[in-house]
C-alpha cells in the first residue's frame, strides 16, 4: 500500500484569510484570525490525515511591506518566518483577496520567484465579490503573472469551493511515510495555543490601538485533571495601552478572558480558570533578545 505525506505553504499578504483557510480545512480552530491584519505571528502546522494521504499545512503570518524608520524588529521576525516556510515544501497555496491586486500581493509573487514547488493561486472571499461577472476576466489576468499550477476561487469563511482546493492540493503530495500519527492536527503545544487565544481576543476587541504593541506570555499551565490553571501574562508597550485593555472599572479585561476561557475550554475538552495580567514592557517588540525570550525565534 503506498501513502503520500507533503508540506503544503499557505502564504499571502496580511487579512487575506490564510487562517480562515487552514482551520476550515481542519474542521476546527488551529490559528488564530481576525479582521485585524498580522494576526498570525508564527508558522503553525495544520495536520490533515485522510486514509493513506497527510497533507501537512503551514499556516504563516502574512508577508508585508516593512515602512521606512517604522519597521519593527517584529515585523522582520514576521516576514521571515514567512520565507523561510517556503523552503523545502511540496506545494504551496498563495492566497488573495477577490479582484483586488495590491502592492503586498506584489512582493509575495517576488518572493515565489525562486520557489520551484508548484504554486495554486486561490482567490479568496469571492462571496463578498459584488460583480460576480468581474471573476472570470480577472482570473485571466492574475493568470498571466506567473505559470501556476492551478487557479481556485474559494469563500475559505463559508468553505466554498475548499474541498476542490484541496483535490489540487493531493495532486502533488508524493509519495512517502506519514511524517506525524493521524490523530495529531499540530505541531504546536496546547500552552502556546491558551496563549493564542488570549492573544485573539485581544486583536478582536482593540486591533486598532494595538496592532502588534502586545504579547502574551503563559506563567502558568497546571494540568489538575478536572480543572487546567492557567495564568496569561499579557505584555504591551505603554501605559496608555495598559488602560484601554482593562476598561472602565476592569470592563474589557474581565470580556477578553471570558471568550479566550470558552475557546480554551472547547480546545482543551476540559474546565479552565484563567487569570489575566497586564504588564508594560517597554521596547519589546522591537528587542532582538526580549522577542527570543517572549517565543519569536526562528530557530
Ligand atoms: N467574507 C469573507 N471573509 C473572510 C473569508 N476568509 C477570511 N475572511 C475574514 O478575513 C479576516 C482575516 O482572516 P485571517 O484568516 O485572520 O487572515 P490571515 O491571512 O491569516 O491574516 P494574517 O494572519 O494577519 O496574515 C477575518 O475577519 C476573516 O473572518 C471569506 O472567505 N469570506
Ligand atoms: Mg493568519
Amino acid at each position: 500500500m503506498t501513502t503520500t505525506c507533503g508540506f503544503v505553504a499557505i502564504v499571502g499578504r496580511p487579512n487575506v484569510g490564510k487562517s480562515t483557510l487552514m482551520n476550515r480545512i481542519l474542521g476546527q480552530k488551529i490559528s488564530i484570525t481576525s479582521r485585524r491584519p498580522q494576526t498570525t505571528r508564527h508558522q503553525v502546522l495544520g495536520i490533515k490525515t485522510e486514509g493513506d494521504v497527510q497533507a501537512i499545512y503551514v499556516d504563516t503570518p502574512g508577508i508585508h511591506l516593512l515602512e521606512k524608520d517604522r519597521n519593527k524588529a517584529i515585523n522582520r521576525f514576521m516576514n521571515q518566518a514567512a520565507t523561510q516556510a517556503l523552503r523545502d515544501v511540496d506545494c504551496v497555496v498563495f492566497i488573495i483577496d477577490r479582484t483586488r491586486w495590491t502592492a503586498e500581493d506584489q512582493v509575495v509573487l517576488e518572493r515565489l520567484a525562486h520557489v520551484k514547488a508548484p504554486v495554486i493561486l486561490a482567490v479568496n472571499k469571492v462571496d463578498r465579490l459584488a460583480d460576480k461577472a468581474s471573476l472570470l476576466p480577472w482570473l485571466e489576468d492574475v493568470g498571466a503573472r506567473r505559470d501556476f499550477a492551478a487557479i481556485v476561487p474559494i469563500a475559505a469563511k463559508q468553505g466554498t469551493n475548499v474541498p476542490e482546493l484541496e483535490a489540487e492540493v493531493a495532486k502533488y503530495l508524493p509519495e512517502s511515510i506519514h511524517y506525524f500519527p493521524e490523530d495529531q492536527v499540530t505541531d504546536k503545544s496546547q500552552r502556546f495555543l491558551a496563549a493564542e487565544l488570549v492573544r485573539e481576543k485581544v486583536m478582536r476587541q482593540l486591533g486598532d490601538e494595538l496592532p502588534y504593541q502586545m504579547t502574551v506570555e503563559i506563567e502558568e499551565f497546571r494540568d489538575e485533571g478536572r480543572v487546567v490553571h492557567i495564568s496569561a501574562l499579557i505584555l504591551v508597550e505603554r501605559p496608555g495601552q495598559k488602560k484601554i485593555l482593562i476598561g472602565d472599572s476592569g470592563e474589557r479585561i474581565k470580556k477578553i478572558g471570558r471568550e479566550a476561557r470558552l475557546d480554551m475550554e472547547r480546545a482543551l475538552g476540559s474546565k479552565v480558570m484563567l487569570n489575566l495580567w497586564v504588564k508594560v514592557k517597554r521596547g519589546w517588540s522591537d528587542d532582538e533578545r526580549a522577542l527570543k525570550s517572549l517565543g519569536y525565534d526562528l530557530d
